[in-house]
């Protein structure tokens, strides 16, 4: 196994979180690097791309969360192994990043009336996304790829989670609940799964 570091800011959401779960459910040693926001302009220009995660295998630097999700799925046996599975996971993992981009170009706007109409702005698109992800994983089943959880479950899950955590102003926490009940079972499937569980009980406390 290689010698793995992932970095990224040390809260328990956003895109570097599917990685920690899945390495850490497969019982696979890494380093977890964990940044503190008033530390983050000192290593920016360090990055490849100016934004974490980023993981690094044997001391070269993967970036990009999807990239370093596939990687490290394919190390845990969480992304499958036939192509068209792959792509299903793929598919989820990318209009879900597609939706978090739209989250985070509001992440910077300060001034609270600015802030409000551009989160509000993002009610339809992200009711859409939203709504989109729903019927494919009605589709497919009780997963978004292979018929069992893999690295674009462990996204969504994340993803659906800091949505509902209150903690994005003007986006009701509820959003996914009201209009993407298959997602939202998703998340709760997610949540019960033993070696989530294992995982959070782990954590519990370490961060915020
Ligand atoms: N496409 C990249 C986007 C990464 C990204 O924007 N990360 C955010 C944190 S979730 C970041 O580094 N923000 C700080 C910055 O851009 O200065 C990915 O999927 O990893």
């Amino acid at each position: 196994m290689p010698t793995l570091k992932l970095t990224y800011f040390d809260f328990h959401g956003g895109r570097g979180e599917p990685a920690r779960i899945a390495l850490s459910i497969a019982g696979i040693e890494f380093e977890d690097v964990r940044v503190r926001f008033p530390e983050w302009a000192a290593l920016k220009p360090l990055t490849p791309f100016g934004s974490i995660p980023t993981l690094e295998v044997d001391g070269e630097v993967l970036a990009h969360s999807n990239t370093i999700n596939r990687y490290v799925g394919r190390l845990t046996g969480l992304y499958p192994e036939d192509a068209l599975q792959a792509a299903f996971c793929d598919e989820a993992m990318d209009a879900i990043e597609e939706a978090t981009a739209l989250v985070s170009a509001t992440m910077g706007i300060r001034d609270p009336i600015a802030l409000k109409a551009a989160r509000e702005a993002l009610l339809e698109p992200l009711t859409r996304a939203l709504r989109n992800i729903d019927r494919r994983l009605a589709a497919r089943g009780d997963f978004l790829a292979d018929g069992r959880l893999t690295v674009a479950d462990l996204k969504a899950f994340v993803w659906l989670g800091d949505l509902a955590s209150g903690r994005l102003d003007h986006i009701p926490a509820n959003l996914c609940e009201e209009v993407a009940p298959h997602l939202h079972a998703l998340k709760g499937r997610v949540a019960d799964d033993p070696r989530v569980r294992g995982y959070h009980a782990r954590v519990r406390g370490a961060a915020t």
